[in-house]
């Protein structure tokens, strides 16, 4: 009769076949508390390093140019391709106060005073309470004044006539098309206890020029939510909502041609159309987004606080942003 070495007290022989099993099941639990440690380590970041200090965060993107001199609640910036300066308005008080104090300044490229009052409310005959868009045409620019849009000469700053708005309550907006035909938007809000509340006169219209400019109403519909910039191509009229995140998409005489594009947020004031990209601001996103119509918009500026009605400078690629709130006006390149 043989030995059965496993069931004998005093002796172990292992069967070959048991050996194997083990040595596997030993590497599968090595390889089994190796993974998990592994993800783990991936699901938690990294413990800080003491000795070796925590890494800098990257440097965030600054603003090319800042001017910082002589604004006032500046709410729009229109660059001037001829001069290769750039014009600022300046509320000067509060958006919907007649003080007459209101101004509009000019700078070079590079954010040096060039004309610190161009124009300005009690001087030369002007009034101007609480000046915001600014439009140019032919020699003459255009600002939106609370309830009328100012006719000034570019050159000089002289009045040259001015455009009641009848009915609006926050004209916001002006845009000077091709044609010469100039596009107004009323933001429909008036002063209420907390701020602003809403007028209901949300309303877009265009000023035919000409020795006596004539107003035409376009469209007045709540659906609007607050309009605030503008822009018209040859075909298309743009508006963007400052109580939405809406791009409008409307026909030169006012009807809808396509459904709104919502942007990443509300609170929508500058509007800007470079080659085929729009440019466009937002108080809720402290930001500048980029994009086309029907499409998903992109953040290209960010912490912003208050950017209001952009301007664009073509000659060195870069967005004018004027900051209500910081009375200051920031040169952002972009690509
Ligand atoms: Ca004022
Ligand atoms: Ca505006």
């Amino acid at each position: 009769m043989g030995l059965n070495p496993a069931s004998h007290p005093g002796i172990t022989v292992r069967s070959p076949t048991l050996e194997v099993f083990r040595m596997l099941r030993r590497l599968v639990t090595g390889l089994c508390v190796v993974l998990s440690t592994l993800a783990l380590a991936q699901g938690k970041p990294a413990a800080p390093n003491k000795d070796a200090g925590t890494p800098a965060p990257p440097p965030k993107p600054t603003a090319a140019a800042t001017v910082k001199d002589g604004l006032s609640t500046p709410e729009s910036v229109l660059y001037d391709a001829e001069t290769d300066t750039f014009l600022v308005s300046n509320i000067n008080g509060t958006p919907l106060t007649k003080d007459n104090n209101g101004y509009v300044s000019e700078f070079a490229a590079d954010g040096t005073v060039i004309t610190a009052k161009l124009i300005e409310g009690g001087q030369k005959g002007v009034t101007l309470n609480a000046p915001k868009g600014l439009a140019l045409s032919q020699g003459t620019l255009y600002v939106a004044d609370i309830d009328t849009v100012r006719l000034f000469d570019r050159k000089t700053g002289a009045p040259k006539g001015e455009v009641k708005v009848a009915g609006a309550t926050f004209v916001n907006d002006v845009f000077a098309a091709a044609d010469g035909k100039v596009y107004v938007t009323d933001s429909g809000l008036k002063a209420g206890k907390d701020g602003f509340e809403p007028s209901g006169t949300d309303g877009v219209y265009v000023i035919e020029p000409g020795k006596k400019p004539k107003l035409k109403t376009l469209l007045k519909s709540k659906d609007l939510n607050r309009p605030n910039g503008v822009l018209a191509t040859a075909d298309t009229l743009y508006v963007v909502s400052y109580g939405a995140n809406e791009l409008h998409v409307l026909d030169l005489n006012g009807k809808k041609k396509a459904e709104p594009t919502k942007l990443p947020k509300g609170g929508l004031d500058g509007l800007l159309l470079v080659g085929e990209r729009f440019f466009i601001s937002s108080w809720e996103g402290k930001a500048v987004f980029a994009g086309k119509p029907g499409e998903a918009f992109v953040e290209v500026v960010s912490d912003v606080n208050a950017p209001a009605d952009l301007g664009f400078d073509v000659k060195r690629n870069r967005v004018l942003v004027p900051r209500f709130l910081d009375n200051q006006v920031e040169a952002w390149d972009v690509k």
